[in-house]
């Protein structure tokens, strides 16, 4: 690996990122069944209807796993918290096995030196809660804030940083307009309440947590560089309208309290009565910002209803996921993120990471993390305070919609004997970040 730890300020950090329903093994410790589950069970939804019942089994391995992420030398490891696991039926009675696991997680991890970052929701709604509308029902944000009341009671004297939701893009739009994420909706009215609940679960839940006295919480959002397929003005209309609802929806309602004209265009008919009065929530301040970060999507316009776009394919080398690589892109939304948004607030790079058919032998892996990491090194070099940078992921996991073929790990997972093998990428990666 070409990047070092010495290339980057002495108190960047290093770290690795996972999440709780790609992983835990959802059938063990009580938890309750999730939307997934029954996404998953749906005939179409999922390849060969996989789902996380066992995943990595990391619910009785964690200590395996824990001197891995030490073996690596990282510095902070980036969790996520199942609310099923917690509250089985997402309200009500807690599941005590639930509560301890995360805070063993926390012992663990801290008595290796490695800082607790936790997102407390990455997808895995209780199906009590689904059942009741989800995301499209605006008490999510009040049975979110429940939740998070419940867990760091518990675990939040430890937390080194916590953010409320992972990729609300993926939330709302994936979910519910797209229909490829559980609960597999595709309703335009539905979106337009999934994205605006989402952010207002993300206020009630920062706002919990300063009532409690935890420290050092942000927003955690994905970010797709949004390319013009052509150089015509339809197409470079249709790649804004891409933007806006993409990359710069949730952050305008975080940092600005508002919502981008190009989307308000085709939503706002959808959205809750009185959603303004919603906004001093939205914009509870934060004291950083996360970018998760894969690739490009190349926009041409269509005549279909609003957002009237459709992806092309791109020219770019491909990742497993027939994801275009193109490392510009996180320099870009790390300088517009800083310049448009977040100011001075520290920026980390949340996730970033590819899924590749190399095995343990992944130099396509390396490559692909030198060469973000090079537009991160210069994003600092331009002045923007970018103090962190995750991977995804530590395991080779459960890829929601496709399975478990597309593999993201620095470590193999045999997936029938649930065996460990770091892969060269963990080796160089160590060798990069020993001190
Ligand atoms: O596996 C996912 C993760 O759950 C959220 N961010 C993107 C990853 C790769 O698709």
């Amino acid at each position: 690996m070409k990047t070092k730890r010495s290339d980057f300020p002495e108190d960047f950090l290093f770290g690795v990122a996972t999440s709780s329903y790609q992983i835990e093994g959802h059938a063990f410790g009580g938890a309750g069944r999730t939307h997934w589950d029954d996404f998953a069970a749906t005939p179409g939804n999922v390849v060969r209807a996989e789902n996380g019942a066992r995943a990595c089994d990391h619910f009785h391995r964690m200590d395996e796993d824990l001197d891995l992420i030490a073996g690596l030398g990282a510095d902070v490891y980036r969790f996520s918290t199942s609310w099923a696991r917690v509250l089985p039926e997402g309200r009500g009675a807690v599941n005590q096995e639930g509560l301890d696991f995360y805070d063993r997680l926390v012992d663990g991890l801290l008595a290796r030196g490695i800082k607790p970052a936790a997102t407390l929701y990455h997808w895995e709604l209780p199906s009590p809660l689904a059942d009741a509308g989800g995301w499209r029902n605006r008490d999510i944000a009040g049975w979110f804030a429940d939740f998070t009341e419940v867990l760091m009671t518990r675990i939040g004297d430890r937390i080194w940083s916590a953010a409320p939701i992972n990729e609300p893009w993926c939330v709302a739009w994936l979910s519910h307009f797209m229909g490829l994420h559980a609960p597999g909706v595709r309703d335009i009215r539905a979106a337009a309440r999934a994205m605006h609940h989402v952010l207002l679960a993300h206020g009630t839940c920062i706002q919990t947590m300063r009532g409690l006295g935890m420290k050092n919480l942000g927003a955690v959002c994905n970010f797709e560089w949004a390319n013009p397929a052509s150089d015509s003005e339809a197409d470079r209309a249709a790649t804004a309208r891409y933007d806006a609802y993409y990359n710069r929806f949730y952050l305008s309602g975080i940092f600005k309290g508002e919502y981008p004209a190009e989307v308000l265009a085709g939503l706002e008919q959808h959205f809750p009565t009185n959603w303004q009065d919603d906004l001093p929530t939205i914009t509870t301040p934060v004291d950083w910002c996360g970018l998760n970060y894969y690739t490009r999507k190349n926009i041409a316009a269509t005549d279909a209803p609003w957002p009237s776009l459709e992806e092309v394919e791109g020219p770019l080398p491909k990742t497993a996921m027939e994801w275009e690589i193109y490392p510009e892109g996180i320099g870009n939304f790390l300088r517009r993120t800083a310049d448009d948004y977040s100011g001075d607030l520290p920026l980390f790079v949340t996730e970033n990471g590819m899924a590749s058919h190399s095995g343990t032998e992944d130099q396509d892996r390396i490559d692909y993390l030198d060469a973000h990491l090079d537009q991160v090194k210069a994003a600092i070099s331009d002045g923007v305070p970018v103090a962190g940078y995750y991977i995804w992921s530590l395991l080779d996991n459960y890829e929601w919609s496709l399975g478990y073929d597309k593999r993201f790990g620095l470590v193999h997972i045999d997936f029938d004997s649930l065996q460990r093998a770091p892969k060269a990428s963990y080796h160089a990666l160590s060798a990069a970040l020993t001190r």
